[in-house]
């Protein structure tokens, strides 16, 4: 065991634990404390680390632990925190015109219903176009998804079924996506870091595609240098990154700043998105990005200024 586990399981009290098992999973989730402290450091507290440490509290509930517990961690491991003002977030599909949908959707997933499943995206793709399917049913839905594992009221494995079902679904627009006609330019887009979410980027590039540009999907969990290497061989017009976990937050200003050093993209402006600029619409700036996005509108919107469309 390495002196950050052997910390981290030490300051997980044994007693607070009614199985092994709760620890072992509470102990992944409290890994990255201390690289979101030391982002925190750099691009502050508010945006980086008090939103990780609202879904830890919401983690630690689900294990029936409360805020004392994790303030008492966090004094074991980062110091003194004031967690006294932070509330778990509200359940994400409250927010989506389709709820009902998103509901009958993740409950038919979860009985195995694949048929029901593929009714309900049907229906909707009747009656809505692709972006609303995308940014309303799709995005909250997996939102919901999340939530319903993070309070533990759906399994890991469940959420991988409904993940690659979903995935699945969507590809099934590809054909509609590729019909465009590209004239508005080259999109290289992209997941950085170790990064394994790559739906969020894949829907930009479906967006961007669908609306004209001609993009290239490069998936997730690729080296810095291969990114930078696939673009030398054939410059795109703008580059759109991706990155879910904040800790990712350090291989992305890697790209950036070695894309500023090479004399044929420097000028390339980075399009990028993900979690932590939904949680903080300044931070694109503090790594050298020319613009962030969080909604496929915007995404389009802010990719066709920066191209000059
Ligand atoms: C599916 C999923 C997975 C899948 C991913 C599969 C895949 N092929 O993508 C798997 C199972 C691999 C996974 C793994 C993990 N996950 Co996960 N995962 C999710 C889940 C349920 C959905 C993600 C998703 O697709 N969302 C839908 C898309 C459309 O939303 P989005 O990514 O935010 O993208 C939108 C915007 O952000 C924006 N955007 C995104 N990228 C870009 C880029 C540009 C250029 C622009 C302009 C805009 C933009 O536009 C998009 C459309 O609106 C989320 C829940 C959530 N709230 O997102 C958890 C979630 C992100 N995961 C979480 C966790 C903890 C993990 C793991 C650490 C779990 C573990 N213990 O192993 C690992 C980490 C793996 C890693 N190294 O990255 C937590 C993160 C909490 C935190 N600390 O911040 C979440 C929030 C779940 C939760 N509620 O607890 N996960």
């Amino acid at each position: 065991m390495s002196r950050l586990d052997a910390t981290l399981a030490a300051a997980l009290k044994n007693e607070w634990f009614k199985s092994s098992t709760s620890k072992k999973q509470l102990l992944q989730d409290v890994k990255p404390v201390e690289a979101y402290y030391s982002l925190a450091e750099q691009y502050g507290f508010e945006s980086i680390l008090e939103p990780y440490l609202k879904w830890l509290l919401s983690r630690f509930q689900t294990f029936g632990l409360n805020s004392g517990h994790l303030e008492a961690f966090l004094w074991s491991t980062i110091g003194n925190y004031d967690i006294s003002h932070l509330e778990p977030d509200a359940p994400p599909s409250t927010h989506s015109a389709y709820e009902t949908s998103i509901h009958a959707y993740i409950k038919a997933l979860s009985k195995h219903r694949a048929k029901d499943a593929s009714h309900i995206i049907d229906q909707l793709k009747h009656a809505i176009s692709l972006q609303e399917l995308y940014q309303e049913f799709f995005q909250p839905m997996l939102y919901e998804v999340g939530y319903l594992w993070e309070k533990g009221r759906l399994s890991v494995a469940l959420e991988h079924y409904i993940t690659a079902f979903t995935q699945y679904e969507m590809s099934k627009f590809y054909k509609e996506i590729f019909a465009t006609e590209n004239t508005k330019g080259n999109i290289l887009t992209a997941a950085i870091g170790d990064e394994a979410h790559e739906i969020g980027i894949r829907m930009i590039a479906d967006m961007f595609e669908s609306t004209g540009y001609d993009t290239v999907f490069l998936g997730s969990d690729l080296p810095v240098e291969e990114i930078i290497s696939h673009a030398e061989n054939d410059p795109p017009d703008l580059f759109a990154f991706s990155i879910t976990m904040t800790p990712h937050l350090t291989s992305l200003t890697r790209l950036i700043s070695n894309i500023k050093t090479k004399d044929t993209l420097k000028d390339i402006p980075v399009l990028v998105g993900g979690r932590p600029f939904n949680h903080d619409p300044a931070l694109y700036e503090k790594i050298g990005a020319a613009a962030s996005a969080n909604t496929l509108d915007e995404a389009v919107e802010k990719g066709g200024e920066l191209i000059g469309q």
